[in-house]
């Protein structure tokens, strides 16, 4: 545990009245908008958001994964745009850094990233490479002092936003798949590295994704990750591990406030003279949805706490992230159901969390790609 017991839970109230009480109302003007206003950014970065798993030694509070689950569980009972935005400095973005970086990468990058003066990007996807992320492209050729990239990153995570990318690029053309990827730590406004337009996409309105573009792009040996070269798709490996896990908790948080939703709506609306809640089919759907989050719940804390005493949970995380995702994905279609028509009204906000819950299945990884990463370990474990 990074932090005291009492301490912790206050951490969780805190976090739990700040959705409640400042983002919630805030949910439709952001999708409006595609926006976070930019006072919530800076209550969001007071709270110390930004720094949630950023060693302490580096300005961050240092959560083990135990305690980094119990925020998400509270931060992710919202529109997920507020979590994004802290998402990448606190997972993705900073977690290469942290396992890999070198001293002098840590104490450059990590200071800033705590406090969210600086956001960073998590940049492995490309055009022709997303689930197969070993057959990237992009490549880093070495010249004088350093290393020049070209290639193209695809639907990057605060791109628009971000200070730092994780860059990941083929230093090796003669090694397969991941073995020849290195890590580069790049900053924005770096000459040859540019930003396209912002995706439009099918939900999660007010965070945003973009392409990477790394023309000539000039960088010096210090920007390689940890110094080390062909070691980029081990991070990015285990830089997912823990991000599937967040996402995992993400789920399990939507997936509670779509219940607790579903439920006060059956509760009130009154159909055939009674309310909606007494009909056993509508019950069914209540209870389907309950059993399953709390299932998701369980796995994920447990998970995490595996996580913390060391042991390797590739298997478990990817277990975790496929069944938290599908299941939030039933729940909120159940909720669109017992809304019914207004569950489909843009102004109920369900038919939001439909859209937004959409990408859980898809991002960090497919469900496809989870059930791949389960299914070879197993195989390997038993031969
Ligand atoms: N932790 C540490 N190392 C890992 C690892 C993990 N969880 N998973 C794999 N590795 C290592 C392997 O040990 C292997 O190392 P060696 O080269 O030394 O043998 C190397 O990484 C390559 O692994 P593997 O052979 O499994 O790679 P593949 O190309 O066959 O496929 C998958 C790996 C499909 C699992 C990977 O490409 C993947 O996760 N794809 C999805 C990408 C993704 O999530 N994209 C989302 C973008 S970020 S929002």
């Amino acid at each position: 545990m990074a932090l005291e017991a009492d301490t912790m839970n206050e951490l969780v109230e805190t976090v739990a009245r700040f959705v409640r009480e400042r983002l919630r109302p805030l949910e439709a003007r952001v999708a409006d908008d595609d926006a976070i206003p930019e006072r919530i950014r800076q209550e969001i970065a007071d709270l110390g958001l930004f720094g949630l798993t950023i060693p302490q030694e580096y300005g961050g509070l240092g959560l083990d994964m135990e305690e980094e689950v119990r925020i998400a569980l509270e931060l992710g009972r919202t529109s997920p745009a507020f979590r994004s935005l802290v998402g990448t400095n606190n997972g993705i973005g900073s977690l290469g850094l942290i396992l890999d970086g070198t001293e002098e990468q840590k104490a450059r990058y990590l200071p800033r990233l705590a406090t969210g003066e600086l956001i960073s990007s998590f940049a492995l996807t490309e055009p022709e490479a997303g689930s197969d992320a070993g057959s990237l492209r992009t490549t880093a050729r070495r010249v004088g002092d350093g290393y020049v990239l070209n290639g193209t990153k695809r639907f990057i995570t605060n791109a628009p936003h971000a200070g730092l990318f994780t860059v990941f690029a083929r230093t090796d053309a003669g090694r397969e798949g991941g073995r020849g990827v290195s890590a580069f730590l790049i900053e924005a406004g770096t000459p040859g590295l540019s930003i396209g337009p912002a995706d439009r996409k099918m939900g999660q309105k007010g965070s945003h994704t973009a392409d990477v573009v790394l023309e000539d792009c000039h960088v010096p040996f210090a920007a390689l990750l940890g110094g080390v070269e062909n070691q980029g798709f081990r991070t990015a490996m285990k830089t997912l591990d823990r991000g599937r896990l967040h996402i995992s908790a993400v789920c399990v948080a939507m997936a509670e406030r779509l219940i607790e939703d579903s439920l006060a709506y059956a509760m009130e609306r009154r159909q055939f003279g009674q309310p909606i809640a007494e009909f056993q089919l509508i019950q069914a759907m209540l209870a389907d949805s309950r059993a399953e989050a709390y299932a998701a719940r369980c796995m994920v804390m447990e998970t995490a706490r595996r996580r913390d005493a060391g042991q390797d949970v590739a298997t478990e995380a990817a277990c975790c992230k496929l069944f938290a995702s599908e299941m939030v994905g039933r729940v909120a279609d159940r909720a669109v159901q017992i809304h019914g028509g207004a569950g489909y009204m843009a102004d109920y906000g369900i038919e939001r969390f439909y859209r937004d819950a959409r990408l859980f299945r898809i991002y960090e990884g497919t469900s496809q790609i989870q059930q791949i990463v389960i299914a070879r370990n197993m195989i390997r474990a038993a031969s």
